[in-house]
């Protein structure tokens, strides 16, 4: 029997959506009157500087929302809040690292972007143009996306952890005019040197169509500035105005593109647009953060990610709440720094990562215990599946026992949540996603398309177009057709596992691709055996991720060698660190192992599946048939009991 945790009742009375049947007839709406539904959502909470001509148009599997509309997503975050008296209201209380902190207001943000989309537009730059932002999580990171929305600079943030590499890569796929930067961050009091790496990712002429670089001093650390190249952001900002006109967007406009592993050593660069994008932000806000209007709300992820851009930055900012941000990590200089935070800030709603969580329980209750988290009424977990003894954990421990937890499931492509209870409606089971959002449409099925029993695993697919979709894949519509609308034909695919049981909860169960998901971080096998097999004494590699207590799961490495001499054990290290160095440090293996052949198939295919049972269960069933060699699987396993 799956234990069943209804929300506590006081919470319940003054949810934004309360009881079981508001949630049903919100659903049932949707599904029923999706154009009506969507439209008067629309007109309720988003501000428009013209109305749309209609509400949804479909070329499958080509979606537009709100088509002739016109919006802008900084003016929904800032002037209509400063216009609606919440000028004075906190927007962004930060934290640095190093104890520093900032507390921003709604009027003091507008001017901060203001100031900053003058110094873009001085510097030539304008709507339709792309934006890369590399930067540590200050608030500058937010600044410089609003300012981008502002002018319809589309931009696309890449995480601070990415290595050079990966950051040249997205500068390139995004043709990008500008790189927008800092000195440095702070991390675990170590300066993570963001410009070196924009530098690198430069050199060479690799990146032409990125022509400028702004810097923003954080670290004030020494730094190369490269004359006609590199400016400094408080240089450029100087004189500029504090007032700048939100453009009048489509609602289609590309508001950003934001790169995501997918089955192929190549990011995708998953492409978001405006109005759409932004209502299902909002509106799940209020639906499964249940946000009123004296919260002190925290999301603790990186802006990097998917879930920084909705909900740290868009989503926060356009129901006109208070988004903590903290720049650094969660055990510096002690395994309390988040729980102080919580007390010191009173936190009322709390929103992590499963591997967060379980690294945090490693380090024993004692933590939390020493700070007031009494502020806290609800708890959220986004990233990956979280095994019920860790919600059990977060929901006594953290939340003890009054929290109500918000499992919400979602995607990089989906731009929303998808997928979680509303916190004052529907009872929670650990490890359970439960149900859908109003216009969300999952169904489990098999690969024709048809759907399996209650109970039975089975593919996890969306039957309907949603307002925040990803709108395609950056500069390649066939593959976005490719990899989400044609494995089974006329619905969206989503990539993952899951089962429906019998009250209809969803059960999400993992990756059904070569995508592995370490801390919540997507990864996928292609690229990290792309970077292996760039260095010179690797002749193969095969990649696989196998179960990790604290990771959820860890990069694992069959690799062979050129001829030489080599020394495996230094070796072993080298690799590891030129994992990290090629993608970033989140990527870093957790194991390599030499070998002096991979399973493959008679057609040359390595089979992955066997390596994953290799260094899951030490031996090997199933089928083998189109082993080339058996034998090269017997090595492989002993090896394993060497070990
Ligand atoms: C928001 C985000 C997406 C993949 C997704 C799943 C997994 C995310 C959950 C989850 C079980 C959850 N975007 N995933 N949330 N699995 N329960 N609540 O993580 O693009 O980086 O990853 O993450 O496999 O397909 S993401």
């Amino acid at each position: 029997m799956d234990h069943v945790y209804p929300s506590n009742p006081e919470f319940v009375a003054k949810a934004n959506v309360s009881g079981m049947d508001a949630y049903r007839a919100l659903y049932e709406r949707a599904e029923q009157q999706p154009e009506e539904f969507w439209a008067e959502r629309a007109a309720e909470n988003l501000h428009w500087f013209k109305k749309w001509d209609h509400v949804f148009e479909w070329n499958p599997p080509f979606a537009k929302w709100f088509v002739g509309g016109k919006t802008n997503v900084s003016y929904n975050c800032l002037d209509r809040h400063v216009n609606g008296g919440r000028k004075d209201k906190t927007a962004i209380l930060w934290e640095g690292e190093p104890g520093d902190t900032r507390k921003i207001s709604y009027g003091e943000l507008l001017r901060l972007v203001c100031r900053f989309a003058n110094v873009l537009k001085s510097r030539g730059l304008k709507a339709g143009d792309r934006a890369i932002i590399y930067m540590p999580m200050i608030p500058e990171l937010p600044v410089a996306m609003l300012a981008c929305a502002r002018l319809g600079i589309t931009h696309s943030v890449v995480f601070g952890g990415f290595s050079a590499e990966a950051l040249k890569a997205r500068i390139q796929d995004l043709g990008a005019q500008v790189v927008i930067t800092a000195d440095g961050g702070w991390r675990r009091a170590k300066e993570v040197r963001l410009k070196d790496a924009v530098d690198e990712a430069l050199a060479a002429g690799d990146c032409p169509t990125a022509k400028e670089v702004i810097v923003y001093r954080r670290t004030a650390s020494q730094i190369a500035i490269k004359e006609g190249r590199d400016y400094w952001w408080h240089e450029l900002e100087e004189g500029m105005s504090e007032e700048c006109p939100a453009a009048e967007l489509d609602a289609e406009h590309p508001l950003y593109v934001l790169y995501t592993s997918g089955t192929t050593g190549k990011p995708k660069g998953i492409m978001h647009a405006t109005g759409g994008y932004l209502l299902q932000a909002t509106m799940t806000m209020k639906w499964v953060f249940d946000i009123q209007e004296s919260d002190m709300y925290w999301c603790s992820a990186d802006i990097g990610w998917v879930t920084g851009h909705s909900y740290i930055v868009y989503g926060p900012l356009s129901v006109g709440t208070t988004t903590v941000m903290y720049e650094g990590a969660p055990d510096t200089p002690a395994f309390d720094r988040w729980w102080s935070i919580v007390a010191k800030y009173k936190v009322n709603i709390f929103y992590t990562s499963p591997t967060a969580i379980r690294a945090l329980i490693r380090q024993g209750e004692q933590w939390p215990e020493k700070h007031d988290l009494s502020s806290l009424r609800l708890l959220g977990s986004v990233g990956e599946p979280i095994n019920p003894a860790a919600w059990e954990w977060y929901h006594r421990v953290i939340g003890k026992g009054r929290c109500p937890i918000v499992d919400t499931w979602w995607q990089t492509e989906t731009g929303a949540i998808m997928i979680a209870p509303m916190p004052g409606a529907v009872p929670q089971k650990p490890g359970s996603g439960t149900l859908p959002m109003p216009g969300v449409l999952p169904q489990i099925v098999d690969l024709d398309g048809k759907p399996v029993e209650d109970g039975k695993e089975g593919y996890l697919i969306l039957r309907r177009p949603w307002p925040s979709m990803l709108r395609t894949i950056w500069g390649d519509p066939e593959r976005y057709k490719e990899q989400y609308w044609s494995r089974v034909p006329g619905v969206y695919f989503t990539g993952d596992a899951a089962r429906r049981d019998s009250d209809g909860y969803f059960w999400i169960l993992g990756r059904v691709d070569d995508v592995m998901n370490v801390s919540g971080h997507r990864l996928s096998t292609m690229e990290v055996e792309s970077a292996l097999v760039k260095h010179p004494a690797v002749a193969e590699a095969a990649v696989v991720s196998k179960p990790h207590e604290i990771t959820g799961q860890a990069v694992c490495c069959f690799v062979t060698l050129k001829k030489g001499d080599h020394d495996p054990r230094k070796l072993g290290v080298e690799l590891r660190q030129w994992v990290a160095h090629e993608i970033g440090a989140f990527a870093r293996p957790e194991e390599i192992r030499f070998t002096d052949a991979l399973p493959k198939t008679r057609s040359g295919k390595i089979m992955r599946r066997l390596l994953r049972e290799i260094v899951t269960s030490h031996t090997v069933a199933g089928d083998v048939t189109t082993l080339e060699d058996m034998s090269v699987v017997t090595r492989l396993a002993a090896q394993q009991d060497e070990d």
